[in-house]
């Protein structure tokens, strides 16, 4: 087979493909003169005269896109020629084999792993954090340094100052599986050595799970996507899987497919006309961010006032709903009904028209969206996360829920409970990461805090738990295979100036294959061994009914001088003494295999470890056909109660009261009992809108997983980075298509180029999250890295990330 593509990337390329360097890393703001090293290649078996014949080995794609993709990585003299994707299966979604086709970010996986910007040898940084001044240094000083610091870090502060940090680049490993932290390789590592700093929440997810969490009960699952043939109607609230979950195993063609089948229509809620939406759905309604709960407050005035709810569901399932279920402990007129009726404290009536000045949406489109959703059944009510990664986000994926109770849709076929769509996983047995001794934990988004006042931070004011403070600040940071020490966390500029300072934070360590952003503010960076340079298994895959896995083998040797997490972690615990309990005696295949062995023995149905390795997937199919949320609640609430503290769904919480009544919070959040519309402190009615007038909301985009590969030169032509802006605005502005525009606010400016759409409401403009942050002497970013407009002002009850709650001006730049 001849070579698909051809080797690679930069203007340097020799003959054979290999790129030639004489920097260790390549990007944006490149590594400097610094460090120059001899000339050096990509590792191959290389032989100029016999060419070897092609192998083809299973590889995989374990990123966090909410899929996961197997890959075939075509071998040939030792180097990866082509990639291509699963061969086996076909497009009958009947069967349940179906073809997990990778998207073309994976099939681009040979531009990541031979890419300029990939780390080659382990470095110790030589200028100021965030310079990217480093030495090359060898794998004995790296470990040395880093054993040293943990050692002296213990003596000094205890292991409350060690902090893991989010990283999600390899989530879908097994061995190399980077995420939650408290999974990976160094939660071993740390737990055998004293422990750590947790953290709860996520950055994709902190708001609803912590929200839902109060109507539901622990994580609020959906039904899955193939239950759409069931369903008459689907209402998509800030829900893109068409960019979110977008491969053969990503989950929209499962909603297509299922879609056609029971030709339900589809309503799609977004500021954005998104890609899911793109002529398959029956009505678009754009909506100000931040205001989905005003408009489900609206709806529920509708159908209250037109006897369209299901009053005999929110009696015998629901606590809160109208005065007869109310808890004992809640005050008069606090139910739902009052408040929505304007019995309430407010005393006002969330009447289409009140709900319209505040969404943007006419009060007769309100009044339509009512009846239809109260009169379709059964109807499908579905959130994404991006309304919830907002600084109202808890209270709002509660309101959503609500259109589902309203109508009695939860627990049945074709309905939902408004959470996000959930499928069906095989049981696998995961690396044991063992206990740590350290109990307390912190928001994932408060570790800047933790850096400058880690000890003011209390458990009432900025959610600290397992205790009542925190005693030490962070001094050390492991960030392993995430992007968030800088491109991927809110406001980049304060996260920078909090990283300058080198007693704050005394030790950085950055493990990953590239020098991002972040590795850029490490003190130490490691070269990991990417996916297709080592054995692992690759978990969670699933295409909604159809769940599966894939053993991911080694394709070419490990390059240059870079090495796998499990020696990486086992030579730095040899060094702290632990390295017999480390490793247990095991090497990273043995582990594969002990790990096998005990999932067969959970389920010995699955093919043999021999079988695995070579067939490369593995495919299975949910027992129960199509998965409903809540089924055996619906069924039976007696004998199968929610895990709230009623055992019903929580219309009205209690926990929440009391939380509202004993927590300090800032001023303008609120924590509410019931699921009410609030505002939020950068919203459309914000004082700061006279300085910043436009809304900005971020997306999650096509062209790139987060970060990860955002330096992958085709991809970055496929699928621009640009700023999303409504032709209104635009023409307010004097901006045409195409034109470089600046973006800014009182945290920071970035400049990109504009996309003049209709795609997009008026008064708000959009960014897709991730770019790799450039910035220029002045700060400002030359490649539209949201993250620099960003708040981290956490939202008030998960303490989360509000990162799609911002307020910007937009201006031309003016050009020479
Ligand atoms: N403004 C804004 N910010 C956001 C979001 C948003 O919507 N808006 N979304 C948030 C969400 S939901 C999330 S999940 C986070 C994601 O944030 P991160 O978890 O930081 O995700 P990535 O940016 O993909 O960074 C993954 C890193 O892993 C590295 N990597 C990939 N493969 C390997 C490997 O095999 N080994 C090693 N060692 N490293 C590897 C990549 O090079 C990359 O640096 O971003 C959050 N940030
Ligand atoms: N291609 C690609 N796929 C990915 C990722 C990626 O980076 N790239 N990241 C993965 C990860 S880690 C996660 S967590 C998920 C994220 O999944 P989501 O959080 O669901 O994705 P987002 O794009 O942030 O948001 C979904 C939609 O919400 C809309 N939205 C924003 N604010 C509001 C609002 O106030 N109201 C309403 N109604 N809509 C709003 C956005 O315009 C967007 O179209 O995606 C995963 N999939
Ligand atoms: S980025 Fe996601 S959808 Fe694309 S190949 Fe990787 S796992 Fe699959
Ligand atoms: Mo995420």
């Amino acid at each position: 087979m001849k070579n698909v593509f051809k080797p690679i990337l930069n203007k340097s390329v020799s003959r054979r493909g290999f790129i030639k360097s004489t920097s260790i890393a390549g990007g944006v703001a490149a590594v400097t003169s610094a460090v120059s090293l001899p000339f050096t290649s990509f590792k191959s078996k290389a032989n100029d005269s016999v060419a070897s014949e092609e192998k083809v080995v299973w590889s995989a794609c374990t990123v966090n896109c909410g899929s996961r993709c197997p890959l075939r990585m075509h071998v040939q003299d030792g180097e990866i020629k082509w990639v291509d994707t699963d061969n086996t299966g076909n497009d009958d979604y009947e069967n349940k084999d179906v073809q997990v086709r990778a998207c073309l970010r994976g099939r681009s996986m040979r531009r990541r792993v031979y890419n300029p910007d990939r780390l080659k040898y382990p470095l110790r940084r030589v200028g100021k954090r965030g310079e990217g001044k480093f030495k090359r240094i060898s794998w004995d000083e790296a470990y040395d340094e880093i054993a040293n610091s943990i050692t002296s870090i213990r003596k000094d502060y205890g292991n409350e100052a060690f902090y893991l940090n989010y990283g999600t680049g390899t989530l879908g490993g097994t061995v190399t599986r980077s995420w939650p932290p408290g999974k990976t390789l160094l939660a071993r590592l740390m737990n055998l050595n004293g422990g750590y700093l947790n953290h709860y929440g996520d950055y994709s997810t902190a708001q609803i799970a912590k929200g839902l969490a109060y109507t539901y009960g622990g994580w609020a699952n959906g039904n899955s996507f193939s239950d759409t043939e069931n369903t008459k109607l689907i209402v998509q609230f800030g829900n893109n899987p068409a960019e979110t979950r977008m491969s053969g195993g990503g989950l929209i063609h499962h909603l297509i497919e299922s879609k056609e089948k029971s030709n339900a229509k589809m309503i799609v809620i977004d500021p954005r006309y998104t890609d899911t939406a793109a002529g398959r759905e029956d009505q678009w309604v754009p909506i100000k961010p931040g205001t989905d709960a005003a408009l489900v407050s609206a709806i529920a005035h509708v159908m209250i006032s037109e006897d369209l709810v299901d009053q005999q569901f929110l009696d015998t399932y629901c606590v809160g709903y109208d005065e007869s279920t109310l808890p004992k402990s809640a005050p008069a007129n606090s139910d739902y009904k009052s408040h929505i009726l304007g019995k309430g404290d407010d005393k006002t009536p969330k009447t289409p028209e009140w709900a319209s000045s505040i969404t943007g949406i006419p009060a007769d489109l309100i009044i339509k969206l009512a009846r239809e959703i109260g009169l379709t059944k059964p109807c499908a009510i579905y959130q994404g996360w991006g309304l919830q990664r907002s600084q109202n986000g808890e209270i709002a994926s509660r309101a959503i829920a609500m259109l589902s109770l309203l109508t009695g849709n939860l627990g049945i076929h074709g309905g939902g409970s408004g959470a996000r769509e959930s499928d069906y996983n095989i049981p696998f047995v995961r690396f044991p990461t063992l206990e740590n001794p350290v109990k307390t934990s912190i928001s994932m988004f408060l570790w800047t805090d933790a850096i400058v006042r880690g000890p003011e931070m209390t458990a009432t004011r900025d959610g600290v738990r397992g205790k009542d403070k925190l005693d030490v600040p962070i001094k050390f940071i492991w960030n392993y295979a995430g992007n968030c020490l800088i491109n991927q966390h809110s406001d980049i500029n304060r996260t920078h100036d909090i990283l300058q300072d080198e007693n704050a934070c005394e030790m950085i360590v950055v493990i990953d294959n590239h020098m991002t952003s972040s590795a850029k503010y490490a003190d130490i960076v490691l070269p990991d061994l990417t996916t297709s340079e080592q054995a692992d298994f690759c978990m969670d895959g699933k295409a909604a009914n159809m769940p599966y896995f894939i053993y991911a083998d080694q394709a070419i040797e490990p390059q240059f001088e870079s090495r796998s997490i499990y020696q990486i972690c086992s030579d730095i615990a040899k060094r702290l003494g632990t390295e017999q309990q480390f490793t247990e005696g095991r090497t990273q295949e043995q582990w594969l295999r002990h790990l096998y062995a005990q999932t067969l023995e959970l389920d010995p149905s699955l093919p043999d470890f021999e079988t695995v390795r070579k067939q490369g997937i593995v495919k299975r199919s949910d027992p129960n056909g199509h998965y409903v949320a809540y089924q055996a609640f619906r069924s039976d609430p007696v004998n199968n109660p929610l895990t709230t503290p009623s055992g019903k769904v929580e219309i009205y919480s209690e926990d929440l009261a009391h939380i509202a009544d004993t927590w300090e919070l800032d001023e303008g959040d609120v924590i509410h009992p019931l699921p009410i519309y609030v505002s939020t402190s950068e919203g459309w009615d914000s004082p700061l809108r006279n300085q910043y007038p436009l809304q900005l909301t971020g997306f999650h985009y096509k062209a790139r997983c987060h970060s990860t590969y955002g330096n992958v030169d085709v991809l970055k032509q496929a699928a621009q980075q640009e700023m999303w802006i409504n032709p209104i605005d635009a023409k307010n502005r004097g901006i045409e298509h195409g034109e470089r525009i600046r973006i800014f606010n009182q945290r920071g400016e970035v400049r990109i180029h504009a996309k003049v759409t209709p795609r997009i409401m008026p008064g708000v403009v959009a960014l897709g999250e991730g770019a790799w942050y450039a910035p220029d002497g002045n700060k400002v970013d030359h490649n539209g890295s949201i993250n620099v407009l960003t708040s981290q002002r956490p939202s008030p009850l998960a303490k989360g990330n509000p990162q799609h709650t911002n307020l910007v001006e937009v201006q031309r730049v003016a050009t020479a």
